[in-house]
């Protein structure tokens, strides 16, 4: 039964079917499956699947993409349900993927982490240019700024943004955490960001740590 509600979100998403998505959501809640299951195991599971699609040329870019906008529609009906109540702001972050890249899907994830641990977000969205990352740090003076970026061609893009940073002279206000598929341990280390976060729930637990919460 639960592997066949599992079963059923992995298909609608990986079909693309944007109509069916939300409702194959709402049938594994209504029968009692937790929530980060079924966004682990049914999503995300299915976007890996979609990944492995395109890359043996199965799938094309209009597939990926009415994958992704079936994934967006489910969420809606999960979103609620992974928030916790907010009982306090614990602290300000300014998210968005970095320049040249669309990709959102996991960036919105970690804002709506985030926001359910507490934190106030400023998301500035995908294809973030490094000038508007310090535009957000003057306006916002967020403790922490995170950087998404999904494409190894779009991971030099963080470094830029930080050297932005420090060439404005924020880079010592704020603290700068990244993550995304290609990104690692070593990479942040190298353009000397403050962590890594591997998926939404350590970035959460990495922004409080950073926060010494
Ligand atoms: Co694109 N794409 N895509 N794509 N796409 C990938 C990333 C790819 C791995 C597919 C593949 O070849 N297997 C590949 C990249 C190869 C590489 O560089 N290594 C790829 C490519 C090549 C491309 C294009 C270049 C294709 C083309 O045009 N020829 C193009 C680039 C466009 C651009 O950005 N300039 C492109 C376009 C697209 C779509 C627009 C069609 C669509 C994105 C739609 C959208 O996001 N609104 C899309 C999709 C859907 C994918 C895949 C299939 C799925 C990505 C996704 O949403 N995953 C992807 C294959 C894959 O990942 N297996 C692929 C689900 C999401 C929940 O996971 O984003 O990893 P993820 O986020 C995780 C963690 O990474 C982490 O937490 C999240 C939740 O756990 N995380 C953070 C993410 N950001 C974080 C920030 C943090 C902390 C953690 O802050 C601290």
């Amino acid at each position: 039964m639960e592997e066949a509600l599992l079963d059923d979100i992995f298909a609608a998403i990986l079909d693309g079917d944007i109509p069916a998505a939300p409702g194959k959501v709402q049938a594994a809640l209504d029968a009692g499956l937790g929530p980060e299951k079924i966004l682990n195991e049914g999503m995300i599971a299915a976007m890996g699947s979609v990944g492995e699609l395109y890359e043996c040329g199965d799938y094309y870019v209009a597939e990926m993409f009415t994958s992704a906008k079936a994934l967006q529609a489910a969420l809606g009906v999960l979103r609620p349900h992974l928030l916790q109540e907010e009982v306090r702001a614990v602290g300000t972050v300014v998210i968005g993927t970095v320049k040249g890249d669309m990709h959102d899907i996991g960036k919105n994830l970690v804002t709506m982490m985030l926001e359910g641990a507490g934190f106030k977000v400023y998301d500035l969205g995908p294809d973030v240019h490094p000038s508007r990352f310090v535009d957000a740090v003057v306006e916002h003076k967020p403790d922490i700024v995170a950087l998404s970026a999904l494409l190894t061609t779009t991971m030099p893009s963080m470094q830029t943004t930080i050297d932005a940073l420090t060439a404005a002279g924020l880079r010592s206000k704020v603290k700068v955490i990244v993550g995304g598929a290609p990104v690692n341990d070593e990479y942040a280390e190298h353009i000397h960001a403050d962590g890594y976060a591997s998926d939404a729930s350590q970035a959460v637990a990495l922004a409080k740590a950073l926060m010494n919460l």
